[in-house]
């Protein structure tokens, strides 16, 4: 079965230079129909972020993939027939395919074909910005590449130009399998350096004690633009499939004056790309260290049980299982006030907000406030208002604790105050040792 776009179509794209591509889906087993088309639905939008023409969709059903050709030899005839119709140049698989099955499949339809992977791979390539956003996708690209290089050299010849082929920059990838070897040594070698310049700062954050909190969830979910309402910075949001891809941290301030620091980064998707999630591990590491995980959920997507079950697929494939996660429904202004107050009752240890309209913002910010404050010890420190240092400190404390009270006496301050442990943790320090510190 399959459905042919009308054929107006074939001017628009044409004149627009796009790549008109088919989407082809397999159903097998017991997998629901509805979740069939929706995948191939997502799979238009991945299409289309990467900047082609949807002209086909087929949806083949079979008790489960052909070794050869994927969607079994009848229907690759089919579709061959369609694409030649539909004036087709590039045929995208919604699954991964093997390399045997991607160069069967490219001789027969005598055109271009990738896969799901291959497809994602590129709208990364288009949207890094970065050296290391840059980098990062090129070795999961070149990882994907090389091991397709060894059977058939003609599904990659076939490939030419356009969707698949394009590194970060537009650039053509390399695909002489030595040299494609050299270089991802040279990448990799890029990347943990990045690593490791990234743990340090991360240290270094630790060491001042801010809590990090880190933003997740599915792309299009709306991180950016929460990210953009808590931080008043002006960070591309837009509907399209990743947008974001470089981690963004800047500061925020929480109603009772602390600080605390907010990270941005790549959304996920249902299957992402191993190599993908492999090679971002620099960037992901950001999530798995974070103090407390926001996980931005769209109300307004029909997938969404599907989508919160593929967030916590990659978490747990990053390591990022332990850090404390509060569950964020965006976009509550699409819903119904009856709707709202079912999701409230399934989950009341959620928040309901809309970082577009800013409902539900404020309250957010208190939970987090909250959340942050439990690993606290409340304790008593008196200071030497006389010296620097202990004049920085009185500073500091202000910034990452809930000061309770101060008083100053002599040349003396007593505070109380709601102190992180990690805090707590550097006042043992030779010259704040002589401070007086009583745990309560
Ligand atoms: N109706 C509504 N739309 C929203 C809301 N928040 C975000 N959006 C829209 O959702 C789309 C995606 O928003 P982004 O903030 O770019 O989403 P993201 O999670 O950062 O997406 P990626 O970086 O691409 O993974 C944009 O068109 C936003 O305007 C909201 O509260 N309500
Ligand atoms: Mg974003």
């Amino acid at each position: 079965m399959y459905i042919l776009f009308p054929m107006a179509d074939r001017r628009t794209s044409a004149a627009s230079g796009k790549e008109r591509a088919a989407l082809v889906g397999l159903r097998t087993g017991s997998a629901r129909r509805v979740d069939a088309d929706q995948s191939l639905d997502e799979l238009a939008g991945l299409a289309d972020a990467a900047g082609a023409a949807v002209v086909l969709r087929m949806l083949q059903e079979r008790q489960k993939p052909d070794s050869a050709t994927f969607i079994g030899s009848g229907k690759v005839a089919s579709l061959a027939a369609a694409c030649a119709e539909a004036d087709v140049d590039v045929v995208i698989f919604d699954n991964e395919l093997t390399p045997a099955q991607l160069g069967q499949l490219g001789d027969r339809l005598d055109r271009k074909v990738i896969d799901r992977t291959q497809l994602i791979l590129d709208i990364f390539a288009r949207r890094a910005k970065t050296r290391e956003g840059k980098w990062q996708v090129e070795l999961a690209q070149l990882k994907y590449l090389l091991p397709r290089l060894a059977g058939s050299g003609t599904a990659l010849s076939r490939l030419g130009g356009g969707i698949g082929t394009r590194g970060p920059g537009e650039t053509k990838l390399e695909t002489d399998r030595r040299r494609i070897r050299v270089r991802i040594q040279a990448i990799q070698k890029e990347i943990d350096q990045v690593r490791q310049r990234r743990s340090q700062l991360r240290d270094r954050r630790h060491k001042q004690s801010v809590p990090t909190v880190a933003l997740v969830g599915y792309t299009n979910a709306g991180k950016t633009t929460l990210f953009n309402r808590l931080t008043r910075e002006t960070a591309e949001a837009s509907d399209a499939l990743f947008v974001t891809l470089d981690p963004l941290i800047r500061q925020v301030r929480l109603p009772d004056r602390r600080e605390l620091l907010m990270s941005d980064t790549v959304g996920f998707i249902d299957r992402l790309p191993h190599a993908l999630v492999a090679a971002f591990r620099a960037t992901l590491e950001e999530v798995a260290e974070a103090d407390l995980a926001l996980h931005v959920i769209d109300v307004s997507s029909p997938e969404r049980e599907r989508q919160i079950a593929a967030v916590k697929r990659v978490l747990e494939e990053v390591g990022a299982t332990t850090v404390p996660v509060i569950d964020v429904y965006n976009k509550v202004d699409t819903l119904s006030p009856d709707e709202q107050r079912r999701l409230r009752t399934a989950d009341p240890a959620a928040a309901l907000i809309s970082a577009r309209t800013g409902k539900g913002v404020d309250e957010l910010l208190q939970m987090v406030a909250s959340r942050v404050a439990l690993d606290t010890r409340r304790i008593t420190i008196t200071f030497d208002s006389g010296k620097e240092f202990d004049r920085q400190q009185i500073a500091r404390l202000y910034r990452v604790a809930r000061v309770l009270s101060h008083v100053a006496t002599n040349g003396r301050v007593v505070i109380e105050a709601d102190v992180p442990r990690r805090f707590i943790e550097r006042l043992t320090t030779p010259s704040v040792g002589e401070n007086a510190v009583d745990a309560v």
